[in-house]
């Protein structure tokens, strides 16, 4: 057998840049890195050889960095996926948050911390934790639960199985998520004789599995039998490229489509069967086809409790729940009728047994909500109040076309954007798995380089902002552009609100409601501009609307400051649909009692589907 010599280092580098997709591209495109002595004598000088075939790029953080790779994964529709190397310690740990916000949003990540060394001889090596009571645990046994696939890499050969292994997680369907491969110090530099047809180039064709054929009658049938059947779409129809089966499959049988955060925009807003967000912060006419339906049809669903309205929606009594997901786990939950399969395999196959079935849509509902939603957004008297969020995102789709993509992660914008955005086909991109507080910036990063073509706007509120910023500077660097809409209504408005609708005093959310000595003047736009970003503020929704065009064409971010009321939501629409946040039994303060027996009545009503 012919063998080449290489390190570890060496060997998982060359591999990886011979993993290939359907179309012809590394799987892996290269790795966001920051180095320390965990990583920069092997891994880094490897991937230093490898600059031209493997391309590394440096961050801010090693969070952050793992959210442009996760964005740019998202992008990619779980097609293509990034890499992200950090020294042992404190570097690895910093990459946990992402691992898990990966891991929930069932996104490809490959995370290769350094570790201890594998031989032990200088332990305690620096930023070793040492477990007095086990010896093979180290900092980053703490990725065990929010990865899919965790391997410690203690001798060099264990990288002919553990990179298989990996790249098998990241591209399987069901099981898609996050990797760490723990890669121990002194592992990266050891040499070892590599089969050298180990790193023959290898295409990963991404399966599409093909429904139960028992599972598929059974559903025909529920669906054949139904009245008023609505459909949830969620993430799973956009990682499937099942948009154009959607589309088809709802037109054709009269079946109005409604949407959770990771589904939104598989369908355009314009489709006459899209009625829009589902859930607690959802639309009129998505809820009330929701509360009114008989057959609640996931497909590519977590039926996460937004979405649900923690199960006071889909109340009919005759209700049933049937799941479209290829991953069995998620198909029965809820005590759902599961139909385990592709999700565009299964609209075409369950489409061929339905014949001329056709449901029911309530289009002047539709019409009217859309109405609603454009008189909600309209431009305000310039001289009256700060505008709202929703303002703000009336203005920034005035702004844009079909190529836009409206994306976030936490804060009050997450759900009026879910509520208010009305997204062209892919243009909406929201992490809202984890809803992770500092996704936002660098996760445009990742989304931008994933669609150069489209334009990308980051909405971050204030909060979010402070949480997380700097890898402004490395978008800077890079020549990354995308707009960033910051919302300053100074501090954590959508946390402030829900406190106070629990009960709550007004109380460490908003500044003026923190213990501080002094209320901040924070200045935002000459922080970004000090990262190197074209900085604005917008006074009124006029200044918003010329200067998200005016960033159009620029090589760089463009961060245009605007401050917004804190005092509302996104205020309209959600009918009422309730989210079950618990509330205490015992406090001294009437407003919590009086939440408290809101709390028990409205948990009485809700109808568990399980
Ligand atoms: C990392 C993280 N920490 C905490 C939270 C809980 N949380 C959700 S939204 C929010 C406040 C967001 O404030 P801001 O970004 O200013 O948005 P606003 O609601 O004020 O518009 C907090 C603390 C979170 N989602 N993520
Ligand atoms: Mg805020």
């Amino acid at each position: 057998m012919e063998t080449i010599r290489l390190t570890a280092a060496q060997a998982m580098v060359r591999w990886l840049a011979a993993q290939m997709t359907e179309e012809g591209e590394r799987f892996v495109e290269g790795i966001w890195a920051i180095f320390g002595h965990g990583n920069v004598a092997g891994l880094g000088a490897a991937l230093h050889e490898a600059r031209d075939t493997f391309p590394t790029w440096r961050g801010q953080n090693e969070q952050t960095m793992a959210h442009a790779a996760i964005a740019f994964a998202k992008g990619h529709a779980r097609r293509r996926a990034m890499a992200v190397t950090s020294s042992i310690g404190p570097g690895a740990t910093n990459m946990v948050t992402a691992a898990a916000l990966a891991h929930v949003n069932r996104l490809p990540l490959l995370l290769i911390p350094g570790d201890v060394f594998a031989g032990r001889r200088p332990d305690p090596v620096l930023q070793q934790i040492e477990d007095f009571g086990d010896g093979t645990v180290s900092a980053n046994d703490c990725f065990r639960p929010v990865v899919r696939y965790f391997d410690r890499i203690t001798r060099p050969e264990q990288l002919l199985s553990a990179l298989p292994r990996a790249l098998a997680v990241m591209t399987d369907p069901a099981d898609c998520g996050p990797v760490c491969l723990s890669f121990c110090q002194d592992v990266q530099a050891e040499g070892f004789d590599w089969p050298c047809d180990f790193f023959a180039p290898r295409v990963w064709r991404i399966r599409r599995p093909e429904p139960d054929m028992a599972e598929l009658a059974e559903v025909a049938a529920l669906i054949r039998a139904a009245q008023a059947p609505v459909i949830v779409a969620g993430g799973g129809v956009i990682y499937s490229g099942a948009e154009a089966a959607l589309a088809e499959f709802a037109a054709r049988h009269a079946i109005p489509v409604i949407e959770t955060q990771a589904g939104k925009s598989a369908l355009a807003q314009a489709h006459p069967m899209n009625l829009g967000a589902a859930g607690v912060d959802g639309s009129a006419a998505a809820n009330a086809a929701a509360a009114a339906a008989d057959l609640v049809l996931g497909i590519g669903t977590r039926f996460q409790d937004f979405t649900t309205g923690s199960w006071s929606l889909f109340a009919n009594p005759a209700r049933r729940l049937v799941s479209v997901n290829v991953q069995a786990q998620d198909a029965l939950k809820h005590g759902a009728v599961p139909l385990v399969a592709d999700a565009r395999v299964a609209l075409e196959r369950l489409s061929a047994q339905m014949g001329g079935y056709r449901g029911t849509v309530d289009a002047a509902a539709r019409a009217a909500w859309l109405a609603a939603v454009d008189a909600h957004c309209a431009a305000p008297d310039p001289d009256g109040p700060l505008p709202s969020d929703a303002q703000v995102i009336g203005a920034v789709q005035r702004a844009t076309g079909p190529e836009a993509i409206a994306m976030g992660a936490a804060g009050t914008m997450p759900g009026a954007l879910k509520l208010l955005w009305q997204a062209s086909q892919g243009g909406y991109h929201m992490e809202y798995g984890f809803s992770c507080m500092g996704y936002e910036i660098a996760g445009a990063i990742g989304l931008k380089l994933a669609h150069p073509e489209r334009e990308v706007i980051c909405f971050t509120g204030d909060g979010s902002y402070m949480m997380a910023n700097s890898e402004l500077a490395t978008a800077v660097m890079r020549r990354v552009p995308f707009t960033v809409v910051l919302t300053d209504n100074r501090g954590y408005g959508c946390i402030n609100r829900l406190q106070q609708a629990c009960g709550g005093a007004a109380f460490n959310n908003l500044y003026t409601e923190c213990a501080v000595e002094a209320q901040p003047e924070i200045d935002y736009v000459a922080h970004a501009a000090s990262l190197g970003a074209h900085a604005v503020r917008a006074v009124t929704i006029a200044d918003l609307e010329a200067e998200v065009t005016a960033a159009r064409g620029r090589d760089i971010p463009t961060v245009i400051v605007i401050e917004t009321r804190a005092t509302e939501g996104p205020g309209f629409g959600a009918a009422g649909h309730w989210w079950d946040v618990a509330v205490p039994e015992v406090s001294h303060r009437p407003e919590i009692a009086a939440a408290y027996d809101r709390y028990l009545a409205q948990a009485a009503r809700v109808r568990r589907a399980n």
